[in-house]
């Protein structure tokens, strides 16, 4: 074990919310294993393996038909690991790449023939250095180009002095793990209003209702997390991703069991359509487009 990361929970729950038909886990990464795909010297944290193997039995275990592998920063512009796990799926993974301004055409075609079908800008200090707004810029002017969309993730605090950013993006562009709100200061905060107000007024900008065991102060079954996420969800129905962000790098406190995690989505998703738009329309459309009408 990682003196810096608690192991994800062994043997989850089998949720007793059932994911309809095709649902896609739409925040998920793969760690190494090391041996195979070493973790970049820049990293901030060193994660225990998460192999694909490991993913795609949890996959199956909680109801999931397909899985979106995101890159996470311990593997920095390396996607080795999930391409080799997009290419070990059968077509049931796709990614999200994280990649530098030195990334050649050719190292673009490569990742969408692998399955990437966005790129990740990260703006946590705790999680990278860095980046010039204009190098974002410029990756994304040459991504969005072969269709794919913008991921980002911030924290709260940040939005005010990135929003113009946000809004200057081209094509799609989704907020990981519902903008980081302060759920102490609660749905009517100053932070997460402001955060509506991106999304009311940017209808290309889709947020990720994910990770209460990240935002929750109160701690599992995430009741100070419930209130953001069914919000975003009724308010944007068609601009919502789920996913387990397993295998949940960094938690310190808490390991969450991925079942329980599963269950939250009867409490933010009511109606059977909200759920349907939330774990298999949306997602499709932004992943798997050559499959939807
Ligand atoms: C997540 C969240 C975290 C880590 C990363 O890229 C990453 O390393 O995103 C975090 O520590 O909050 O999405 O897994």
């Amino acid at each position: 074990m990682s003196e810096d990361y608690l192991p994800f929970c062994a043997a989850p729950s089998v949720p007793r919310f059932e994911p309809p038909a095709g649902s896609v886990d739409a925040h998920c990464h793969i760690f190494g294993p090391a041996a195979t795909f070493p973790f970049a010297p820049e990293r901030k944290y060193t994660p225990v393996d998460a192999p694909k193997e490991t993913l795609f039995a949890l996959r199956d275990h909680l109801g999931f038909a397909r899985n979106v592998i995101v890159q996470a920063t311990c593997h920095g512009r390396d996607n080795s690991a999930m391409v080799d796990a997009m290419q070990a799926s059968g077509g049931r993974a796709r990614g999200v790449a994280i990649v530098g301004a030195e990334v050649t055409d050719d190292e673009l075609q490569a990742l969408d023939d692998a399955g990437v079908r966005g790129v990740r800008f990260n703006f946590v200090k705790r999680l990278v250095g860095k980046t010039p707004k204009a190098v974002f810029q410029t990756i994304a002017e040459r991504v969005v180009k072969l269709g794919w969309h913008i991921v980002v993730y911030f924290e709260a605090a940040d939005l005010p002095e990135l929003a113009p950013f946000l809004k200057s993006l081209p094509g799609i562009v989704v907020v990981d793990h519902m903008g980081r709100p302060d759920v102490a200061a609660g749905v009517e905060g100053a932070g997460f209003q402001a955060f509506l107000r991106l999304l009311d007024e940017n209808p290309n900008i889709w947020v990720k209702v994910t990770c209460p065991e990240r935002l929750t102060v109160t701690g599992p079954p995430y009741h100070d997390v419930i209130p953001f996420g069914r919000e975003l969800v009724e308010r944007y129905p068609t601009r919502v991703l789920w996913g387990t962000d397993w295998p949940h790098p960094n938690m310190r406190s808490h390991m969450p069991d991925d079942g329980e995690l599963v269950d939250v989505i009867a409490r933010i998703a009511l109606s059977p359509s909200h759920q349907k738009a939330l774990l298999v329309d949306n997602p499709m459309r932004l992943y798997w487009p050559e499959e939807t009408g």
